[in-house]
């Protein structure tokens, strides 16, 4: 075990008192070293593990094979080694602009979410995808059968961690200790996620005490992998993109992931668990596992929360951190990815951040855009795959005005980079801060309460440069399912999706359904009989353009003036008009004050042959994609709204 016992004097030379005294007893950091399936526990204690969750670690050994095994405890002295083993191995390199923070560059082919290569594993194929129309690709996820799954399993994680160290992560979505939060383990080779998913999720001791022999745990499995040949392009960032596969079968409550390391590839709390394995449990259970950020917005000293739902790079950080610019208003971030939400015995909506950090996509986040996440990432924080600066700190598109002009660049790929000659971007478009929430400086005082914070109001949104106005109401709880149902946005880099064509992406949730979406609609639809106050439902766009391509709507910290019709609309106030696709602002009640050229005609104009045409693309998907499974009450707002169109 040499290469370990190097890593460990890396561990304990940073370490506590217990570290430096096993060092010189040759112990592991918990006494003596203690060995699972013969292989040698180097850290942390197997003790803390339940039966079960030993058992599951036992099997994945058997299966992986790795050099030894690290029980992580989360501990700072832990992070604090295992960053430093990354720099060793020329992982991260350190930015000694910031307090703490360290830039990752990934190997070029492993840079976002691969959603070809994501499954979902049932017996039946309609448990998790609809059956789509003859002749047609089905693009509401992907299905494997659990004989395709163990092989695929089988044939990639045999002996992929010989060499490698094993990471045993217990881990909790949630509050640890909430009756809302859920609890997993995740198993992986690479000391990179580890360092991630400590500042995604609450990780170690902590959870693994929380955990009794009855506490049910998501099996999380994770390699790097190999390429078939042997051969590891960048040993610094070993993965292998051409066998890369993310399994999850729900049955199990199990996420396997081979082949990369990147994002939601491999910190399996956040898609996989968070959103696909979350939403199946969620269906279940009676409540919601959902792609949005949740935020509370205090006017004239009352507080309401507000959960929202954009598809992956549209702008859900930058929402949740908003600095109003009306003044009386104050917005305070709960989470800006994922909420778990459910109704409470007095039928009041509460929902909970299961995440502990952002994994936010760094391109475009300025002082000007997003001051608070400015705020919040330069210390503790993992940067990936941005670009750095010659005084030690990192840049990207949309910082121009936030660095010293002085200073060189060197780009994502490790080349000297120049923003008058370089053809390509500094940073990937789908570089990424992971940064712990708690340093977000307007991080809301309940964001971590075990029973949720009450959501008031849902809002949908995507970025659609035609069409569709600043914001709509929904009718009713109908209308309002069939308006996420029916949620289009341009495509953008945070999957491998090219071009910016308008993509169906219903829900925001397209790439994280962890089941049939028909049966998501039915789900989603059930909501009404669990309550008698439903949250009031909107869909917005921050991003409508005029004939000269320019955005109507400077969006950002104006967006509380959106906020703020809401916010009246909750109160009942009669500042709505009612249109076929919903309710908008009456003429003159958003409040446009201090705001100059905004065309509220344009903004909220209702051009029929565009929603003719946005009728017949919804009708067609729905026809195509969902099929026998759409349920009734959604096809029927579908019918009813095509027919005033094509009629008008
Ligand atoms: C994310 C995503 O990383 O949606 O949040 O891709
Ligand atoms: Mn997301």
């Amino acid at each position: 075990m040499p290469e370990y016992e190097e890593n460990c004097e890396e561990l304990f030379s940073y370490g506590t008192e217990i570290g430096r005294f096993s060092k010189q007893l040759k112990h592991s950091s918990y006494g003596f070293f203690h060995h699972l399936r013969g292989v040698s526990v180097v850290y942390g204690d197997i003790n803390v593990l339940t039966e079960k969750a030993r058992t599951y670690v036992e099997d994945k050994i058997d299966l992986c094979k790795p050099e030894n095994i690290h029980i992580c405890d989360g501990s700072e002295s832990e992070n604090r080694g295992l960053l430093s083993l990354l720099q060793k191995q020329g992982t991260i390199e350190a930015l000694p602009k910031y307090e703490n923070c360290w830039l990752a560059r990934t190997n070029p082919a492993d840079t976002a979410r691969v959603e070809s290569k994501t499954f979902i594993c049932t017996e039946k194929k309609s448990d998790t995808i609809p059956t789509p129309a003859e002749g047609v690709k089905g693009t509401l996820g992907n299905w494997m059968s659990p004989y395709e799954m163990d092989k695929a399993v089988v044939e990639r994680f045999n002996g992929c961690m010989k060499k490698r160290t094993m990471y045993v992560i217990p881990f909790s979505m949630g509050p640890v200790g909430s009756a809302l939060s859920k609890i997993g383990i995740q198993i992986t080779d690479s000391a990179y996620v580890v360092a991630s998913m400590r500042i995604m999720t609450r990780i170690g001791q902590e959870v693994a005490r929380a955990m009794t022999e009855d506490t049910e745990f998501v099996k999380c499995l994770h390699s790097v992998g190999t390429p078939a040949n042997g051969v590891v392009d960048m040993p610094s960032w070993p993965c292998d993109p051409e066998r890369t596969l993310i399994l999850h079968k729900p049955q199990n409550m199990e996420i396997v992931s081979y082949g990369s390391g990147y994002g939601g590839n491999s910190l399996l709390g956040k898609k996989c668990f968070a959103l696909r394995i979350g939403s199946t449990i969620a269906k279940r259970e009676g409540w919601l596992a959902e792609h949005m950020l949740i935020l509370g917005i205090t006017r004239n000293g009352v507080k309401r929360y507000i959960a929202a739902a954009f598809p992956s790079a549209c702008g859900k950080t930058n929402l949740a951190m908003m600095t109003p610019t009306l003044p009386g208003y104050k917005v305070e971030c709960v989470g800006d990815d994922i909420a778990w939400m459910r109704f409470d015995e007095n039928g009041q909506l509460r929902a909970i951040n299961p995440e502990n950090g952002f994994f936010g996509v760094a391109p475009g986040t300025s002082n000007a855009s997003n001051p608070i996440a400015m705020k919040t990432i330069f210390k503790n924080t993992i940067f990936t795959n941005v670009a750095k600066t010659s005084d030690g700190g990192v840049y990207w598109e949309g910082m121009e005005n936030d660095i010293d002009p002085n200073v060189e660049i060197t780009d994502w790929l490790g080349k000297p980079w120049n923003k008058k000659s370089s053809k390509t971007p500094a940073a990937h478009p789908n570089s990424r801060f992971c940064t712990p929430a708690s340093q977000c400086p307007i991080i809301d005082p309940q964001w971590e309460s075990p029973e949720g914070v009450p959501i008031s109001a849902i809002l949908f949104g995507g970025r659609r440069p035609t069409g569709v106005p600043l914001i709509t109401e929904a009718k009713n709880w109908k209308h309002a399912v069939f308006m996420g149902a029916s949620l289009r946005s341009e495509a953008t880099a945070a999957a491998e999706h090219k071009g910016k064509v308008i993509m169906h992406d219903p829900f925001a949730m397209r790439p994280f359904f962890g089941y049939n979406f028909g049966h998501y609609l039915q789900h989603w639809l059930s909501m009404e009989k669990r309550t008698t106050n439903l949250p009031k439902v909107f869909l917005v766009n921050w991003f409508r353009k005029n004939n000269e391509g320019k955005f109507l709507w400077p969006g950002f910290g104006e967006n509380c003036r959106v906020l703020d019709w809401i916010l009246r609309r909750l109160d009942n106030e009669d500042c709505a008009l009612k249109t076929p696709i919903g309710f908008i602002p009456k003429k003159g009640s958003l409040n446009f004050n201090g705001l100059s050229n905004i065309d509220f005609d344009e903004l909220f104009r209702i051009d029929p042959e565009f929603w003719k045409q946005e009728m017949s693309s919804i009708e067609k998907y729905f026809q195509e994609q969902v099929g026998e499974d759409l349920p009734q009450a959604i096809s029927e707002e579908c019918k009813s709204l095509k027919k005033h169109f094509d009629n008008y």
